[in-house]
């Protein structure tokens, strides 16, 4: 089995653990003498540099939320002069201003091994021809990825995003053998290529998908549909941005690269959740240098798998991500993940991969689920009867996992919008 920084790959946890505890000193004190918001919360809390002597202590330290982010706009958290960073990502919050990332040459290259590390790890080889369909610009996709792939040697062809039938154009032209892009336009790209009779022209062997939660069904479907081995990708731009976490060829779980980050996983009450218990992924940067941050909320919720994993790595790994700490939607006092949802209508053979979420509160101030499924093609008999049956069977199976009762709306295929970017699942027309 191949790797590309076996040291750091295999690591015992004790020699982990030093290094870790190296680094956070190291950054903690970088942010505490360069980053006036980290000095300040510091102060406020009585500590210093000096007080953090082991990884034990990583509890005193202060949090660091999204907000803090926005406050800093644009460079206020960076830790280096202005003349040391040599690139930004920004990405796109749903209110206000982005937040802005910055990368010193060194961030660059520990972001480009950091990948590199990912592909070699589902077995992209030198000579394997790469097709990067994601936005190429502040979003950390596009370039994070690309420089990735130069890094390990294989080609990169920086397709982007848009024009659906041209990347299936190029993806045969070219002989591509690994995708990347969301799992969402992965599902449309599979759809398209099916309706043009092109799939057995494809060389795909390898798919890595991420930027938004998808399910093992979906999974499954893509496989399938593409002849390939898909693997989970997770990152964020406030971490460098994809290449966090990555599943290796087990496919149970992603390896987080624990020489870069401390991993925290904090329940709603911010105390320190067990492995295997699900709550809100902390990560506190270590070798970032134009901007650490401490003990960062990324929203994410998900938990930690302990046992050894038989590709030899020897850092933890997170589960397949459950949703956002903030998607969990609360109906009628239940908590329910889109993950969830997701799960139940992928495993029903009439319905296709699109679904919407709407939520509404309605008379009484019952809230209120519905969700826009599309059936398929070969599922329409052309009978009402069918239709509403096939309708009652998804509403109750849905209410046996939720415990909650949703209307369902059947849709033909091609209602719901395909997007190359992060699909929008949910729709939340609540007032609260
Ligand atoms: O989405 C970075 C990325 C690009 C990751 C390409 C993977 C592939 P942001 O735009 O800053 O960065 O969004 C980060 O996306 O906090 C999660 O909520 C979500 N996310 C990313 N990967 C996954 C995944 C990029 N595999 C936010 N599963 C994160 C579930 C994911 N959610």
């Amino acid at each position: 089995m191949a790797f590309w920084q076996h040291n750091l790959e295999t690591m015992d946890r004790g020699e982990l653990e030093r290094l870790q505890q190296k680094r956070l000193k190291d950054t903690v004190d970088r942010a505490y003498r360069n980053v006036p918001f980290y000095h300040r919360i510091m102060v406020e809390k009585g500590i210093t540099p000096g007080d953090i002597s082991s990884l034990d202590d990583l509890g005193r330290l202060p949090l660091t939320r999204k907000a803090n982010l926005r406050e800093n706009y644009p460079f206020g958290l960076f830790a280096v002069p202005l003349e040391d960073v040599v690139r930004v990502h920004a990405s796109s919050g749903t209110t206000g201003k982005p937040t802005v990332v910055g990368y010193t040459a060194g961030d660059i290259a520990t972001w480009a091994d950091m990948m590199a590390r990912d592909f070699v790890m589902v077995g992209v080889e030198r000579g394997d021809i790469f097709q990067n369909a994601v936005n190429y610009g502040f979003f950390t996709g596009g370039l994070g990825v690309h420089y990735g792939i130069e890094r390990m040697g294989a080609m990169a062809v920086p397709s982007a995003t848009g024009n659906t039938e041209r990347q299936l154009e190029i993806m045969m032209d070219f002989n591509v053998t690994v995708l990347h892009c969301t799992p969402s336009y992965a599902l449309y790209l599979a759809e398209t290529a099916k309706e043009k009779g092109i799939i057995e022209e494809l060389k795909l062997r390898i798919g890595c998908f991420g930027a938004e939660p998808w399910s093992e069904e979906a999974r499954q479907e893509l496989e399938a549909a593409l002849g390939i081995k898909a693997y989970d990708s997770y990152g964020l731009s406030e971490m460098f941005g994809p290449g966090v976490a990555f599943e290796c060829q087990e496919q149970d779980g992603l390896h987080i690269w624990e020489d870069h980050f401390i991993v925290e996983i904090l329940d709603s009450d911010g105390e320190s959740c067990a492995p295997g218990e699900p709550g809100e992924l902390v990560l506190t940067s270590l070798s970032k240098q134009a901007m650490p941050l401490i003990r960062y909320h990324t929203g994410d919720v998900t938990y930690i798998m302990e046992d050894d994993c038989n590709c030899g790595r020897t850092s933890h790994r997170l589960h397949r991500f459950l949703g956002r700490a903030d998607d969990m939607l609360v109906v009628r006092g239940i908590n329910v993940f889109p993950s969830q949802i997701e799960d139940v209508l992928l495993k029903i053979p009439e319905i296709g991969d699109y679904f919407q979420v709407v939520l509404d509160r309605k008379r009484h101030g019952l809230d209120e689920i519905s969700i826009k499924v599309e059936v398929k093609d070969e599922a329409f008999t052309g009978k009402l009867e069918d239709l509403s049956l096939m309708q009652r069977m998804v509403e109750a199976r849905l209410k046996a996992v939720l415990n909650v009762r949703s209307k369902i709306e059947l849709v033909e295929k091609g209602t719901i919008p395909r997007t190359a970017g992060k699909s929008q699942k949910i729709v939340d027309l609540r007032q609260i």
